[in-house]
């Protein structure tokens, strides 16, 4: 049993920690510690068991120098590490396809849901060759709807959303054979090239992985985000609140988890209904209370300024505050041992997802058709269980103010002036040095690392060093636990540019950028900046970097794919299971910069990290011929991280 201060760097976890350890509550941690050491093998990508003439294990140095069928080290490693991409892209694309089928329910009059963004609409239909001038808005919906459903089993040609991509960045996909057909069909070629006995030459099977990734996010993570932002409305800034403290012990607090927007949009509608609300105060509640983990989460937060309970390590630790009624889940990043601490707290576990049932969870099925009276079944069954609750009631008294909700369209605003709305400025403040450059701090926790001290201390010393920060997903809610996402965090952690430029217009630092999915936005963003002008032809020229400190999905390996693939240096936190393979180490660390313009590094030190980063962004400035940082760093590296996480 791990010390809290090594598991977690948030005061609230801990606190849950040493509360669950005093009551022999086994959390994520504690397996964890019984698991190591773990396999090798595994964790270097060289066990086989792809047919059952395995499982075979590799070892360089003994014997079994290759498989039982001749496949070698850098065969197998990267047969497994593109089958991680076709499971990281199918999550994101299903997500954008559950989506676009939504819209074309709301298209036909079906269900609860309004299209919230006309502009977008048209707009998007204009770019997918849909009609729509003089057009009424449902008939553009449904053209709109059938287009992106029918981009998942394209079977030749490019996805439309690939050639949003600068010329030269697009030169270089096709050049390699790279843009992606339809997701579908880069999922399965992966499947059907990593079975027994079909492709072995490594470049080639990670390069099918580059175009199943590009699948991903020049696609169907894009299809999420857009189609998301016309039925639900694109986000705007808005101020919430963040950590174990957003719950409230007077309340029933209802919980929601996982990924998809499409029914917590109505569990926040329905928490709002006066008849629930009058059912929670009948049985000793003043209200209730709607909170978020992970990435549903963030949807809601961006969109509607709801609470966020905390990312991926919270999932566990929110139910052991004893407090929450329902936690209602739908796909991805939820534990499947959540539900066994039902034995010990009151939680009512509520699966809703025809795809992830559990054996310990109420299964309610969400059906589109019914979206909001779905929702009213699932709060009230949450309502329903506050008279129920059982032992402790703890609460962390932790929680910090933030401001979430940028987008690609929103930050030419804010920037350039809502009549004038332009990267310009951005493009300015970077070449004139005010900003060195960007990074995006992405990707989730992981309990192998101490939860949100690999984001927070790179973030900060980034910030230290003038490079501004956009976050998504896992890490953005780290930032956000520590003020990051405020205005004044500008002040207090910023360089002098960063002061400059942030405080002039009152953005924080850390611009909140939404989901996993919306890393799409992140590349729309960079693209943007191509356009803008100055700074290069291609995303490969930009002064800007991503980082990934506390990685684990298979998503994440998708989403280092298409960033590296787009031509963005990649720092890793924890190695990708490849190292037992050394060609596949050395090209996806070095030689595939040449061929897409970006490469991974791996290195668990924060302010390492962080370096790595900075001189990247610096040498990219120099090659641009732009002068270096306007202004020397503020502090020490790292100097202040003791007090300050
Ligand atoms: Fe072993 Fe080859 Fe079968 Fe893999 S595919 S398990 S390396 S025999
Ligand atoms: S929720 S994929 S733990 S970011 Fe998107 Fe967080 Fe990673 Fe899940």
């Amino acid at each position: 049993m791990s010390n809290s201060s090594q598991c977690s760097a948030d005061p609230a976890a801990c606190a849950m920690i040493d509360a669950c350890h005093e009551t022999g509550v086994n959390l994520i941690w504690d397996r964890v510690a019984t698991m190591m050491p773990q396999c090798r093998y595994g964790v270097q990508g060289i066990c086989c068991r792809i047919c059952t003439m395995g499982p075979c294990r590799i070892n360089p140095a003994g014997k079994n120098k290759v498989g039982i069928c001749g496949a070698t080290a850098d065969t197998i490693a990267a047969r497994n590490l593109v089958r991680m991409i076709a499971a990281g892209t199918a999550a994101h694309s299903d997500h954008g396809r559950g989506v676009a089928h939504t819209l074309l329910m709301a298209a036909e009059g079906k269900g609860d849901y309004k299209i919230r963004d006309e502009v977008k609409l048209r707009g998007l239909a204009r770019e997918l060759g849909v009609v729509e001038k003089g057009k009424p808005v449902l008939e553009v919906a449904k053209g709109v709807a059938l287009a992106v459903s029918a981009q998942y089993g394209q079977q030749e040609g490019e996805v439309v959303f690939a050639l949003r991509a600068p010329a030269d960045q697009l030169k270089r996909w096709r050049e390699n054979g790279v843009v992606p057909r339809g997701m579908d069909r880069e999922v399965v070629d992966i499947m059907h090239r990593t079975t027994m006995g079909v492709d072995s030459e490594f470049h080639s099977i990670l390069h099918q992985g580059v175009r199943t990734a590009l699948a991903d996010g020049w696609s169907g993570s894009m299809i999420a985000t857009e189609i998301s932002d016309v039925l639900f409305g694109t986000p705007d800034p808005i101020r919430s609140r963040v950590n174990l403290g957003v719950l409230d012990a007077k309340m029933v607090n209802i919980l929601v988890h996982g990924h998809e927007p499409l029914l917590s949009e109505m569990i926040v509608i329905a928490c709002q209904d006066a008849e629930l609300i009058a059912l929670a105060k009948s049985k000793g509640a003043t209200g209730i209370n709607l909170a978020g983990i992970c990435c549903t989460a963030n949807e809601i937060l961006m969109r509607h300024g709801v609470p966020v309970a905390g990312n991926f390590l919270h999932q566990e630790l929110a139910v052991a505050t004893g407090v929450v009624d329902a936690m209602i889940v739908d796909v991805q990043c939820v534990m499947p041992g959540l539900g066994d601490l039902g034995t010990t707290f009151h939680t009512k576990f509520i699966s809703t997802s025809k795809m992830a049932h559990f054996a310990t969870t109420e299964h309610i099925q969400f059906e589109e058709s019914s979206a909001l009276e779905s929702a009213k079944k699932i709060v009230r069954a949450g309502i329903e269980n506050y008279p129920n609750r059982k032992g402790r009631a703890m609460v962390p008294d932790v929680r910090s103010d933030m401001v979430a909700g940028f987008t690609a369209e929103n930050i030419a605003t804010f920037l350039g002036g809502k009549y004038r709305a332009t990267y310009r400025p951005l493009n300015d403040a970077v070449m004139s040095g005010r900003f060195r450059g960007a990074v995006a701090v992405v990707g989730c926790n992981n309990p192998k690392q101490c939860q949100d001290a690999g984001h927070v201390a790179i973030i900060k010393e980034l910030l230290r060093n003038d490079v501004i920060v956009i976050a998504t997903g896992c890490a953005a809610i780290a930032a956000a636990k520590v003020g990051l996402l405020t205005p004044e965090a500008a002040e207090e952690w910023g360089g002098e540019g960063i002061r400059e430029v942030c405080s002039t217009v009152g953005i924080p630092p850390v611009l909140h950028m939404g989901a996993c999915v919306d890393i799409s936005r992140v590349l729309m963003v960079a693209t943007n900046i191509v356009k803008e002008g100055g700074l290069g032809t291609s995303i490969v020229d930009l002064p800007v970097a991503g980082v990934a400190p506390e990685w684990m999905s298979e998503k994440a390996v998708a989403i280092g794919f298409y960033v590296i693939a787009s031509g963005i240096y990649t720092v890793l936190g924890s190695p990708l299971p490849i190292e037992g393979g050394p060609g596949v180490l050395d090209y996806l660390t070095n030689g595939i910069e040449k061929v897409f313009g970006g490469k991974f590094a791996f290195e668990s030190d924060p302010i390492k990290s962080a370096r790595l980063m900075i001189d990247h962004i610096d040498a990219k400035r120099k090659a641009l011929g732009l002068p270096p940082a306007m202004y020397a760093p503020k502090g020490e590296a790292g100097a202040r991280e003791a007090v300050a996480v």
